[in-house]
């Protein structure tokens, strides 16, 4: 009997199921002091979002498992992406930063928590990402020296050489004639690092060999950059309702994005080379690679 086709849809649907189902169980809900700051990390983590990274993690983990490794092995860390990158649109958020009234189509967090609980959430969230990598767990936990190198990935991602300086790049360079190396520099560790982050962690957990690190460095920095480039075209051409978040803020704050830099035609060709060599690069994997594959494709393609 012929198995049945892969369906993207149907996998993300079931990835985006299970790690909600993990999510949910991270923050607390009873009653304590801190309750307030609770209720918002928890508002933003569970407010819906794509789960892009944390699929990224379990597709790649998948893609290099050669030897029956439980999926569990790598469920914490991919969690800890998402909290990480819900830090990270909560900081972008707040007045200092992008000042948006609206993420993943709610009030952003500072609108309907303050400015100093959205600052704390975003600080609790960053915090747990390395809690939960951390925490001894007997049973399904990957070996010791295993987890120090994914969490020294995820630290390298966030951090001064990751998004964080990609963000202080971008907020730097705001309103300057930026050259095509600054922009990439921005793209690359803003947006890229984390994605990359979050696919090399797979290939990490699973114990992967150098051929396949290579594999999934080569697609996790293809992809990361053709993700931001579909953003900055969806900023213009993207459906507001169906994005659950304001059109044209790149042009209003005058950020420098592909179609403004290299123009609308060239950015839609340089992203589908991208998706296309990403493909490529994991042709090594085989059939184990057909998740990571579909979403290079759907990457591309997003409507939000
Ligand atoms: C504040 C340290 C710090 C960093 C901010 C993430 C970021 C860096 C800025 C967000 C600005 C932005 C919109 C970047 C474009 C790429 C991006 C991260 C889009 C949002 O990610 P999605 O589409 O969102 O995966 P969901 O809601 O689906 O999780």
């Amino acid at each position: 009997m012929n198995a049945a086709p892969f369906s993207l849809k149907t996998y993300l649907e079931g990835r985006k199921h299970i790690i909600n189902a993990s999510l949910e169980r991270l923050i607390p809900t009873d009653r304590s002091p801190a309750a307030r700051l609770f209720e918002a990390m928890r508002y933003s983590l569970m407010a819906g979002g794509k789960r892009l990274r944390p699929i990224l993690t379990l597709a790649a983990f998948d893609a290099t498992n050669k030897t029956g490794l439980p999926l569990e092995r790598a469920m914490p860390f991919a969690c800890a992406m998402e909290c990480i990158h819900t830090y990270s649109l909560i900081h972008d958020d707040l007045p200092a930063m992008d000042n948006d009234d609206l993420r993943r189509g709610l009030p952003t967090c500072h609108k309907k928590f303050g400015e100093a609980l959205a600052i704390l959430a975003g600080d609790g969230l960053l915090t747990l990402a390395f809690e939960i990598c951390s925490a001894f767990e007997e049973g399904h936990a990957a070996p010791a020296e295993v987890r120090l190198r994914a969490i020294h990935v995820i630290a390298q991602a966030a951090g001064m050489n990751g998004m964080v300086g990609g963000q202080t790049a971008d907020m730097e360079l705001e309103g300057t004639n930026i050259s095509f190396q600054e922009l990439d520099y921005i793209h690359d560790r803003k947006t890229g690092a984390l994605l990359r982050a979050s696919v090399l962690l797979g290939g990490i957990l699973a114990e992967a060999g150098p051929r396949d690190m290579q594999a999934l460095v080569d697609y996790g920095t293809r992809t990361g950059l053709a993700f931001q480039i579909r953003d900055d075209i969806l900023d213009i051409e993207g459906d507001e309702k169906t994005m659950g978040k304001a059109r044209g803020s790149d042009e209003r704050k005058k950020k420098a994005t592909w179609p403004a830099v290299h123009g609308m035609k060239q950015a839609k060709e340089r992203m589908q080379e991208l998706c296309e060599l990403a493909i490529q690069d994991i042709q090594i994997l085989g059939d184990q690679a057909t998740p990571l594959k579909a979403i290079a494709e759907y990457i591309m393609k997003r409507d939000h």
